[in-house]
């Protein structure tokens, strides 16, 4: 069978299509249709992005599909950048340029003070999911987190946007330095998977 996952981002594809392959479940993304219009992602909460982005794909194409909407909150910052995570360098950031600006609005709070600790700040990966099946109309949602803290030293060629920035102190390396498996094991996406999946076999064991 397929999935398709409301996605544009590479990285989450890299993940979904890691954790649904043992399913046989071969993952479609955003880039195998890509005449869609773009979901406007203007909700206050995850879970609401989630929604619109699964909705609004599942009505274009008449099929189910999954969303989701993360992001890392930042203690010092507030939590933020929060769901502003992909855009907080700008429009059209890329993944280096939120790094860049992370690492700068942390460092300037602390007024070039140097405590020479890489740890700037604890912070936390957010994942929103929602399955929308359109035959039903029934939405299927699961949220998931992990607590790390912003290293100023970044590390790591794996995985894809804050990851290098994440320090796991429980593995002494940060997120990019995982392979997909132990990131998916501990991850706020690998959670809300396991969870996502626990509620879809609940609601079908009827
Ligand atoms: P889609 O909306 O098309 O799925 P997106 O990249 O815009 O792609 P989001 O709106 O959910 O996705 O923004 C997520 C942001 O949070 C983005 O900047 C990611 O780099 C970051 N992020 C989410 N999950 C992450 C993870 O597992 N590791 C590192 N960064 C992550």
């Amino acid at each position: 069978g397929i999935l398709i996952v409301a996605t544009k981002n590479a990285g989450k594809v890299k993940e979904f299509q890691h954790a649904f392959a043992p399913l046989g479940l071969e993952v479609k993304s955003m880039f195998d249709y890509p005449n869609l219009p773009d979901v406007v992602e203007d909700g206050v909460t995850f879970a609401e992005n989630a929604r619109k982005k699964s909705v609004q794909v599942s009505k274009a194409l008449g099929l189910p599909v999954l969303a989701d909407d993360s992001g890392l909150c930042v203690d010092a910052l507030n939590s933020r950048p929060g769901v502003y995570s992909a855009r907080y360098g700008g429009p059209g950031a890329t993944d280096e340029d939120n790094n860049l600006k992370l690492l700068a609005e942390l460092e300037e709070q602390k007024q070039g003070e140097d405590t020479g600790q890489p740890l700037l700040s604890t912070a936390r990966f957010v994942c929103a999911l929602s399955l929308y099946d359109p035959f039903s109309d029934k939405e299927y949602t699961a949220e998931g987190a992990v607590e790390g803290w912003i290293t100023s030293e970044p590390a790591g060629g794996g995985g894809f946007g804050y990851d290098p920035l994440f320090y796991l102190p429980d593995f002494g390396k940060t997120m990019a330095e995982l392979t997909v498996s132990e990131k998916q094991a501990i991850s706020h996406r690998g959670q809300a998977l396991r969870l996502l999946t626990e509620r879809l076999a609940e609601a079908t064991e009827g």
